[in-house]
């Protein structure tokens, strides 16, 4: 089973635990504990008879206090998800300090941003052309995803897309027995072939 490590990031309140739990069981609160330092889950995400995936979804306190923590929890991280409130334009801002550490700490990690609260279409203030913006001055993958952990809508979508993000980005499809293994090997770590696509690595 190939595993790895997911950074969920964003400012206080944004809906980061709600957006995991949602994700992974299927549940949601309307009054939530705020996280305190660091939280952690665990998904396993089969995505072909030959290839199953397992995030273990780091989840971190979104007041400034425990950013500390962010920059050591970040190295190794195949992937962080920046996440912004709909419903407030200040948490958008507040993704430049979150790139900031991921990009001062590490060059390999995918940065995915996703918008949350999408049900609360009334008080929605950031538009899709300001997030596509942001998106894009970040480097993120792909186009940002507006979910809502309330209805559900778009939560398992944005999670497929980290998944695509990975495999696109990380891993090799062995063209000798068709086994996934890491894009830093040389040879695949099934068969002993040598990498074919070793001029496209990232
Ligand atoms: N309406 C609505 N409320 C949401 C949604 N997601 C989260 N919330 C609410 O937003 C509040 C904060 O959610 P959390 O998931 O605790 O936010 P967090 O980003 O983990 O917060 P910290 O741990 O303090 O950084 C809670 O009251 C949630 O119920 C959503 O999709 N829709
Ligand atoms: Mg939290």
């Amino acid at each position: 089973m190939l595993k790895y490590k997911i950074c969920v990031a964003g400012a206080k309140g944004v809906g980061k635990s709600s957006l995991i739990t949602r994700y992974v069981d299927d549940k949601f609160n309307e009054e939530t504990m705020k996280t305190i330092g660091v939280a952690f889950k665990r998904k396993e995400i089969k995505i072909k008879e030959n290839l199953s995936i397992e995030l273990n979804i780091w989840d971190f306190g979104g007041e400034e206090k425990y950013r500390l923590l962010f920059p050591a929890y970040v190295n190794g991280a195949a992937a962080a998800l920046l996440l912004y409130d709909t419903t407030d334009k200040s948490s958008l801002d507040d993704l430049e300090n979150w790139v900031r550490i991921i990009d001062d700490n590490s060059k390999e990690v995918i940065k995915i941003t996703i918008g949350t609260k999408t049900d609360l279409k009334n008080q929605r203030e950031i538009t899709k052309a300001d997030a596509v913006k942001i998106s894009t001055k970040f480097n993120c993958y792909g186009a940002p995803i507006g979910t809502s952990s309330k209805t559900g809508e778009n939560v398992k979508t944005a999670f497929q897309n980290v998944v695509e993000a990975i495999i696109e980005q990380k891993l090799h499809e062995c063209k000798n027995c068709g086994e996934y293994f890491s894009k830093k090997l040389k040879y695949c770590n099934y068969c002993g072939e040598e990498s074919i696509i070793s001029t496209t690595t990232a």
